[in-house]
């Protein structure tokens, strides 16, 4: 297949699978755009029960929501949430379902314990968007995705025009998710034998061209997409967080240098989206 045929047949593949936002988006180029899969870091006082948090919670221009009030952020605030279509009561919401942080268990240097989150998180069920519109142009949305399902679908706009659309999809041909919780039943893509995929997931632009300042998260099809802690980057040109070069002199307490020391010493997937 020529490439022009192919990318082609990626915007329509596209354009049914993101509906009728993504329909608007799929007639401009694709760009490139990254993201890589973490294990993110625990909580800001070291709280291991509220899922996991970006490394670079700390990072000068970083505004993290946790949802911990229960709320959806809506009106005049630096990243206004609201509901496009809610025809299955997405919402914020506490329970089993929601994204986890996993630790070492005591004694062994293998196998990672997931957490349980205590905390409110976002729920998108079947059918429904959430929209995000950010004040300000970013280069970088982190967000703790858990309880994995095919179907979840993140969509990154500048204005109308879409830059990028990732999928549960993305993350499995990338190897996968950073841990399984068997605390979860549930099947489908994003799990492993019957255990759902959790982790930190780190989208981030390369360019000026790729800043954005609206982000979609859509459940496609049946089961629900969770999320918690949401880390939004204000920044210009590239994200340069993974440069270790600028990471090590932006770095701006321990816990921040040993979330990095994580990424950069530990296991990491990455593929680059290109059209
Ligand atoms: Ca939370
Ligand atoms: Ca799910």
């Amino acid at each position: 297949m020529n490439s022009s045929i192919q990318m082609l047949s990626t915007k329509v593949l596209s354009a049914l699978a993101f509906g009728a936002i993504a329909v608007i988006g799929a007639t401009n180029p694709a760009q490139a755009f990254d993201f890589k899969m973490t294990s993110g870091i625990a909580g800001p006082n070291g709280e291991l029960n509220q899922g996991a948090f970006s490394e670079f919670y700390a990072l000068e221009g970083t505004t993290t929501v946790d949802f911990n009030d229960g709320k959806l952020p809506t009106g005049d605030v630096f990243a206004s949430y609201s509901f496009s279509n809610n025809s299955n009561k997405s919402s914020v919401r506490a329970n089993k379902w929601a994204p986890t942080y996993a630790s070492l268990e005591a004694g062994d240097s293998d196998v990672l314990q997931a957490n349980k989150n205590d905390s409110n998180y976002l729920a998108v069920f079947k059918g429904n968007d959430v929209v995000i519109d950010l004040a300000e142009d970013l280069n970088y949305f982190g967000i703790n995705w858990g309880a994995a399902h095919s179907g979840n679908t993140y969509s990154f706009f500048k204005g109308d025009t879409l830059l990028q659309a990732f999928s549960t999809t993305d993350i499995e041909e990338a190897g996968g998710f950073q841990h399984y919780n068997t605390k979860h039943g549930g099947r489908g893509m994003g799990s492993k034998d019957g255990a759902q995929g959790n982790g930190y997931a780190h989208f981030y632009a390369e360019s000026d061209a790729e800043l954005f300042d609206r982000i979609v998260i859509s459940q496609v099809g049946g089961g629900g997409f969770e999320t918690d802690n949401h880390s939004f980057h204000v920044g210009s040109g590239g994200f340069t967080g993974f440069n270790p070069e600028v990471s090590s002199q932006a770095v701006p307490e321990p816990g921040m240098m040993l979330g990095l020391m994580g990424i950069f010493g530990g296991a990491m997937l990455k593929r680059k989206k290109q059209a």
